[in-house]
């Protein structure tokens, strides 16, 4: 298991290298580059000078979330090619700078979706949250609210040059279904897993987040049998996950554990995203907001998951997920310092506790 933390960039960031350094027991960075418009090619000087930045203050760059991938792909325009070749040569740029892992999505428009980026809870702090009647039907009513709550920082998969076009996304995807979709993601892996075995790379999807359907677009990464579906369709280990507990745990239904452990044995979980998350009105809607980390502080048992991945031999990276703000930081929602630093010390406590118990 190595611990990561996910950072944006000096750029984009108030939080240092040298702060994220600090947290005890962390390996590495997930990095990114953010200026990269969706589709182009990650050039290599760009990922080197990442990573002489990350390893210079003593931490590795072995994982990037993400490479998102263009929309004419998952919509299964006949321009995907063109973005598929530079899918490829990112792909092989990053594999030639030591990156492992490449975290991605196949989410219709939207990346991620919460009603609420600063809901408030009773200790003080604030953080993400999902309630039902507070998603607008209109997507532009949602945009707006972001736009207002984000404190000028970019929200991962929710770039505005990107938003701009909201109404040309919505189009493309007409009649675009999920048997449709599932077509687009398998041309998708079939064009770029070969490059991925060739030099070493996993991919590592995404679930859907929420794992429904909203605004009508098709969510094809839902749960246990999207994920089974997934891992045949293109039977290599190169095409894997990342298990988002967080994301997976969002439809009450799935359950979390049983799928860390299956996919985990079948050797496909790459990286995991560890979040616990608190329903708001359990057996009665699917409402929540992200918790501390800690399992009684949310609904997910957080010693349950970490076993799941330990005794079953788990050996990729991991990230706390996103945190609570806390001590009055201000920042990009989800992603402050304190709080998921308390994650990464809770995680590897609870790591070590089973490592030592053996499994
Ligand atoms: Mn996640």
């Amino acid at each position: 298991m190595e611990m990561t933390f996910r950072w944006y960039g000096s750029s984009e960031e108030r939080i240092t290298l040298r702060q994220i350094r600090e947290i005890p027991g962390v390996d590495g960075v997930v990095g990114c580059l953010m200026d990269i418009p969706v589709g182009e090619v990650w050039p290599e000087e760009r990922i080197a000078a990442l990573r002489r930045e990350i390893e210079g203050v003593g931490l590795t760059l072995k994982v990037i979330e993400s490479v998102n991938v263009h929309d004419d792909i998952k919509a299964g325009l006949s321009t995907r090619d063109r973005y598929i070749a530079n899918y490829c040569q990112t792909i092989r740029n990053l594999a030639h700078q030591g990156i492992q892992v490449i975290c991605y999505n196949f989410m219709p428009v939207f990346d991620w979706v919460k009603s609420d980026l600063s809901f408030q809870l009773p200790d003080g702090s604030n953080t993400l949250a999902f309630r039902g009647r507070e998603i607008p039907d209109d997507p532009n009513v949602l945009l707006e609210r972001y736009a207002q709550g984000t404190g000028n920082y970019v929200l991962p998969g929710w770039e505005p040059e990107r938003l701009a076009q909201i109404k040309h996304l919505f189009e493309i995807y007409r009649g675009v279904g999920e048997e449709q979709l599932r077509a687009n993601l398998v041309h998708f892996l079939e064009s770029i897993i070969p490059t991925c075995e060739e030099c070493g790379v996993r991919m590592a999807i995404h679930p859907d987040d929420p794992p429904y359907s909203l605004f009508g677009l098709p969510r094809i990464i839902k749960g246990r049998e999207d994920l089974d579906w997934l891992c045949r369709a293109v039977d290599s280990p190169a095409n894997g996950i990342t298990l988002c507990t967080g994301s997976i745990a969002e439809d009450p239904s799935n359950d979390v554990y049983a799928i860390l452990a299956e996919f985990t044995r079948r050797g496909r979980i790459h990286f995991v995203h560890a979040r616990n998350i608190k329903y708001l009105e359990p057996g009665k809607s699917r409402d929540f907001y992200e918790a501390g980390h800690l399992s009684r502080d949310g609904s997910l048992d957080m010693f349950k998951i970490m076993a799941a991945l330990h005794d079953n031999g788990f050996d990729g990276f991991i990230r706390p997920d996103h945190g609570r703000m806390i001590w009055g930081e201000t920042g990009r929602a989800g992603y402050g310092l304190y709080d998921r630093a308390l994650g990464i010390a809770y995680l590897n406590g609870l790591w070590e506790a089973l490592e030592k118990r053996g499994a």
